[in-house]
């Protein structure tokens, strides 16, 4: 800068002198060229100073930028959710964008989200999880008016004077011979006069003689039924005058067998009490009415239903990686199995009615099973659900399994199974 003020001054000092001075031979024309060059001068350091001036400008900004950034990958973090009681929180990540699940202890139930991402606002996404008992008195388990009372993985039925057993299902007044001292199961024999005065006396089927002549009903329950090998009903046995008789639980049918218990299947034979919008589900001694959701949008992946108990993937938009690794359906599948049932057993198998791909792989994703149960290839396009510990009932599993399709390595597709299993109460 300093040149070019001192020229200014030369020239101004030169237009300035008086016309005596020896600079008095200046032509007009020498001194407007001399202004057109200290003119052009200015134009070209006015240029160059607001150029200096804009880069100046633009360091600036990168710098307030950078340090801006720094600023909030240092803040951009959420506050760590804590776990909801009765379950657990997996992942410990909490920058923007990452995400934390929420899994709940067996026999709990997870209300609000499974799935909770960190927000560009620092906060998460959905709602606050909760891990809620579940209820196992759903099914309304207790008969005769019984109270059923809800525990973990289980429930108990307070009966009403009149009624006993687990279900408040057996009058208590053909229980175990509650009624031995009634007349009806002791009766005078039968007898007949022989020959030389001889008098012979019997006793009906299902009755012997006892000491002072009289016939006693055999109580067939005390006798066989205590030991499994020797065992006259499959459930309950009622002694009764002259015989016996089986009962069966609620939500069960005596067989023709008159030993043996079937489960009533209410679905089948309209005995349920499911809306338009419900599945009946049957189980074993009794049925469930579901309706089973797909997950809610997320990550720009939706899932719509294609039928009750399927979900579909809706098309992914181009650059939605995330949409892409989600699996392509989801299916729902619910299983009623007997307690104490022998292991090893083959629960479910998975396999894909579109397979395109070279090979298939299983996994277990979640769930409330894990430990009681594994996945096994069973041939080259299925895959096993295998329980590997006696399950006792009455208890609800539930389990999250994936299929994932590959070809070449490369990844086609995902299909996730998510089983309910249903274990009832009895050993049928
Ligand atoms: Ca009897
Ligand atoms: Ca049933």
């Amino acid at each position: 800068m300093g040149p070019t003020i001192l020229l200014l001054f030369l020239a101004l000092g030169l237009l300035e002198l008086p016309p005596s001075s020896a600079q008095e031979c200046l032509s007009k024309q020498q001194v407007a060229g001399t202004l057109r060059q200290i003119q052009k001068l200015l134009s070209s350091h006015e240029a160059a100073q607001i150029q200096s001036l804009r880069n100046f400008k633009k360091q600036l900004m990168v710098l307030q930028g950078t340090t801006l950034k720094q600023g909030a990958k240092h803040n951009e973090t959420c506050l760590l959710p804590p776990p909801p009681a009765n379950g657990r929180r997996l992942g410990r990540k909490t920058a923007v964008g990452h995400e934390v699940h929420f899994v709940c202890d067996p026999g709990f139930q997870l209300t609000g989200s499974e799935t909770r991402m960190c927000l560009e606002n620092r906060t998460w996404s959905g709602q606050p999880p909760s891990c809620k008992n579940i209820n196992d008195c759903a099914s309304n388990p207790c008969a005769n008016g019984g109270t059923c009372v809800d525990g973990v993985l289980r429930y108990s039925c307070l009966c009403p004077s009149g009624w006993s057993g687990s279900n408040c299902q057996a009058p208590l007044y053909l229980l175990h011979g509650a009624a031995q001292n009634s007349s009806s199961f002791s009766r005078q024999p039968r007898c007949a006069d022989g020959l030389f005065g001889s008098r012979q006396c019997s006793c009906d089927v299902g009755f012997q003689m006892r000491a002072g002549g009289i016939c006693q009903d055999v109580n067939e329950c005390q006798l066989f039924q205590s030991a499994r090998h020797t065992r006259i009903c499959l459930h309950e046995c009622v002694n009764v005058p002259g015989s016996y008789r089986c009962i069966c639980p609620d939500g069960y049918q005596l067989q023709v067998d008159q030993n043996t218990c079937n489960d009533v299947d209410e679905c089948a034979e309209n005995q349920h009490n499911c809306s338009r919008e419900q599945t009946c589900v049957n189980l074993l001694g009794g049925f469930r009415c579901i309706r089973p959701e797909c997950p809610r949008p997320h990550l720009n992946t939706t899932y719509v239903k294609t039928s009750p108990l399927q979900c579909e993937r809706s098309p992914c938009p181009m650059d939605s990686k995330a949409c892409q690794r989600a699996a392509h359906s989801i299916s729902f599948h619910h299983l009623p199995l007997p307690s104490n049932r022998p292991v090893p057993r083959v629960l479910f198998t998975m396999s894909t009615s579109r397979f395109v791909g070279d090979s298939l792989r299983f996994a277990i994703l979640g769930g409330n099973g894990q430990g009681q149960l594994m996945v096994r290839r069973s041939d080259q396009h299925t895959g096993e659900l295998v329980l590997t510990r006696p399950l006792m009932g009455p208890a609800t599993l539930e389990v999250e399994l994936e299929m994932s399709e590959f070809a070449r390595k490369v990844l086609l597709g995902k299909h996730v199974f998510k089983l309910t299993v249903f274990v009832s109460q009895y050993e049928f």
